[in-house]
């Protein structure tokens, strides 16, 4: 019997960004991943579509012939979705910005660069981790040149052992925990409305929704008949987006609710 293809065609997705899997697999990072693998399920069930926009990894590089043990168990679920037919697109964030022929050719997955639109449903999805945005945050533009050159990366994987970038980067991980406290509303704010104003520019063009990550606070914004999406986090707020083939939404996976931030 021939196959109906429209019966197969599938048009809902997952969106997730932020789960910063760490290194270091303490109780909480267990549970976090129990919790992360049961919405892999639902989404390898469902044959949806999962987009990963930046920061699914706390820290990620590909050294060549040596992999982080640390995320065995990550490796084998993102494998087991895409065999059973899921797609799996990842646009790197700035902890993971260096993905590489592993993730795409070993596990299967898709990669794109940040700041990417692809079309999905018929509609046009922008997607962009959200690091680097705001052209006023000097600081964090000139850390991007530096740590995305290829001559700071071939370094990286040559001459610095894989033991010492791993040690290295659980202490950045340590650290890292602090500053998403220590984060000022004002800052949030003005990060949240230069995403807003990037995405008037883009739905004045052809572009239906803005996917961003970054900013770990959840909120789905409507424009009209067009929607700006960030995700939030799988740390605090168990937050994701869906896309059911028409409508974007914004969930919580978690039981555990937080209240969230009032954003504009
Ligand atoms: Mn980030």
């Amino acid at each position: 019997m021939p196959v109906d293809y429209f019966d197969l065609m599938n048009d809902s997705a997952y969106f997730l960004s932020d789960v910063h899997l760490r290194i270091q697999a303490d109780d909480i990072e267990r549970e976090r991943r129990r919790e992360l693998f049961l919405l892999l399920d639902k989404i390898k069930e469902e044959q949806a579509t999962l987009f990963i926009v930046g920061d699914w990894f706390d820290f990620y590089f590909e050294f060549g012939h040596v992999i982080s043990q640390a995320y065995t168990d990550v490796y084998a679920k993102m494998r087991e979705l895409i065999e059973a037919g899921v797609t799996i697109h990842y646009f790197g964030g700035n902890h993971d910005y260096w993905l590489g022929s592993f993730m795409s050719d070993k596990i299967g997955v898709q990669i794109h660069r940040s700041g990417t639109t692809l079309e999905f449903a018929g509609k046009q999805f922008y997607f962009h981790h959200g690091d680097g945005l705001n052209e006023d945050d000097v600081n964090y533009r000139r850390l991007q040149s530096v740590i995305q050159h290829p001559v700071f990366i071939w370094i990286l994987k040559w001459l610095i052992h894989p033991n010492i970038m791993h040690w290295l980067a659980k202490w950045l991980s340590a650290r890292s925990k602090l500053k998403y406290r220590k984060e000022t509303p004002l800052d949030l704010l003005n990060l949240v409305r230069k995403n807003y104003s990037i995405a008037e520019e883009l739905f004045a063009g052809n572009v239906d929704f803005m996917i961003t990550g970054h900013i770990h606070y959840p909120k789905l914004k409507s424009f009209g008949e067009k929607s700006f999406l960030t995700i939030g986090d799988f740390i605090n707020y168990f937050s994701y987006g869906f896309f059911d083939g028409v409508n974007l939404s914004l969930k919580q996976w978690h039981v555990k609710q937080l209240e969230q931030r009032e954003l504009p």
